[in-house]
């Protein structure tokens, strides 16, 4: 079947945990028929066996075992639904803060967010702390390139809430400073909006008035109906990052086009082992299609390489145009909470998330310090600094990477670096290293 000429976008839910996040992407799967009324009906039994009553939605999203035993997402969730001129991935991230590298790589998976905050008294305060998962999800999806934000205020039927104007204009008031901070454009980037994901309410249609008096706004479809995707050029060189591969007559990779196109037929190379590859087949969602564009979550069959000789963090690339691999880089990071109040410096080390990639990197130099006020580069000589700076700095690792400069490609070159289970820093990288032969290393 060939790619109709809906677009298509990804779209993240994250947020703080038990903010009803399944519960939101399971009620929407429901709503647009995906889920029929028996399927509710056994997960409701299940749910109940489990004592858990009240998490029969999330079921449809949260399919293992030990996700519904707890209550909690752990793998990124992944569904599918149609509106009017979109076809839209579901990707439901987990809040609990064990699992922020899933979000990370459902985030850096998706084109606009859904922002999940509970209204329930408490839980809207406890998520918005320090510490709380609302706070970083939102600063790991600006960095991994969420450009947009739907935020919804759900549990709005919850007892404490009751469809109440004052705490959806607390919530909305506590979180605008917040969201600029962090870098959003909130008249441009953020629309707000109440929601019952439980009950199904401002979802599929508009609240009613008889429940909610004052709200004029848009119900969620309406929202994502209209939500403006990032700009991707589709005659750019062609970039798919790797998330995952499997072997299924022959070599399968999955992962979403971030520039280009692609055919069935294609000569690509498979960076950074340089080898040359053969598109075999190309699948969308469900289906088999022979081309697709920017956008994309694809499985890409191949032939040429071994399953065996693919690691995610590769990046199918094009011939003429391939992505660069390097072992250094430079980049302009932005520390967020350093763990034990630890001094940044050379010599710092921590894990380095780039689109798919995931490998140990070091700190090798402190080069300038920048005003976070002015923007301008600071004068003084650093030598380490504290939470909150921003600094430009290079950084090592020890198997080559395939990452873009910020300014050439946003996807690829955004970043965090996370110690212990912690985000420690975001970054953008801005400019790569070309190892030459010599041991000099020249930035390019
Ligand atoms: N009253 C009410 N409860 C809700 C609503 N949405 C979710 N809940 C409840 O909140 C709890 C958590 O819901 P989940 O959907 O699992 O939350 P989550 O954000 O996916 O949680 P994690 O995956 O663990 O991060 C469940 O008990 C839900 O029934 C809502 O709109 N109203
Ligand atoms: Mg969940």
């Amino acid at each position: 079947m060939e790619v109709d000429k809906k677009r298509h976008l990804n779209v993240v839910f994250i947020g703080h945990v038990d903010a009803g996040k399944s519960t939101t992407g399971g009620q929407i799967l429901f709503l647009s028929g995906q889920v029929d009324d028996r399927t509710i009906q056994k997960y409701e039994k299940e749910a109940k066996d489990k004592s858990r009553e009240s998490w029969y939605m999330a079921y449809i999203m949260d399919t293992n075992e030990e996700e519904r035993d707890k209550g909690k997402t752990i793998e990124i969730g992944r569904a599918y639904f149609e509106t009017e001129t979109t076809r839209f991935t579901i990707l439901d991230a987990p809040g609990h803060k064990s699992y922020v590298p899933n979000m990370i790589s459902g985030a850096s998976q998706a084109d606009i967010g859904v922002l999940v905050i509970s209204a329930r008294k408490g839980e809207f305060e406890t998520g918005y702390e320090r510490g709380g998962q609302t706070r970083e999800h939102v600063q790991l999806a600006k960095t991994l390139g969420v450009s947009k934000l739907l935020v919804v205020v759900n549990k709005m039927d919850d007892p404490t809430v009751n469809w109440s104007k004052e705490r959806y204009d607390e919530i909305e008031s506590k979180m605008i400073p917040f969201l600029k901070s962090s870098g959003y454009n909130v008249k441009k980037d953020v629309l707000f909006l109440p929601i019952s994901g439980l009950v199904g309410l401002n979802m599929k249609t508009r609240v009613d008035k008889s429940v909610c008096s004052w709200w004029n706004g848009p119900s969620l479809f309406e929202a994502l109906d209209a939500v403006e995707g990032p700009p991707r050029d589709p005659k750019g060189p062609f970039r798919l990052p790797i998330m995952d591969k499997f072997k299924d007559m022959g070599t399968v990779v999955m992962g979403k086009v971030e520039s280009g196109s692609v055919r069935e037929g294609d000569n690509l190379l498979l960076m950074p082992n340089k080898a040359q590859v053969k598109v075999l087949g190309l699948y969308c969602d469900e289906d088999k299609v022979k081309r697709a564009g920017p956008g994309e979550n694809l499985r890409v069959r191949l032939s040429g390489t071994e399953e065996e000789d693919i690691l995610s963090g590769f990046v199918l690339s094009s011939i003429v145009k391939p992505i660069a691999a390097v072992h250094e880089f430079l980049a302009q990071l932005q520390i967020l909470e350093l763990v034990d109040n630890a001094i940044f410096t050379a010599g710092y080390k921590a894990v380095l998330h780039i689109h798919a990639v995931v490998e140990e990197c070091e700190i090798v130099e402190l080069l300038q310090q920048i005003d976070p006020k002015t923007k301008k580069p600071m004068k003084k000589k650093i030598l380490f600094v504290k939470n909150g700076a921003v600094v430009v700095c290079r950084i090592q690792v020890n198997n080559l990477i395939c990452i873009e400069k910020f300014s050439d490609f946003p996807q690829l070159g955004r970043f965090t670096l996370r110690t212990e289970g912690k985000t420690v820093a975001v970054g953008k990288v801005t400019q790569l290293a070309s190892t030459s032969a010599s041991s000099s290393t020249v930035f390019a």
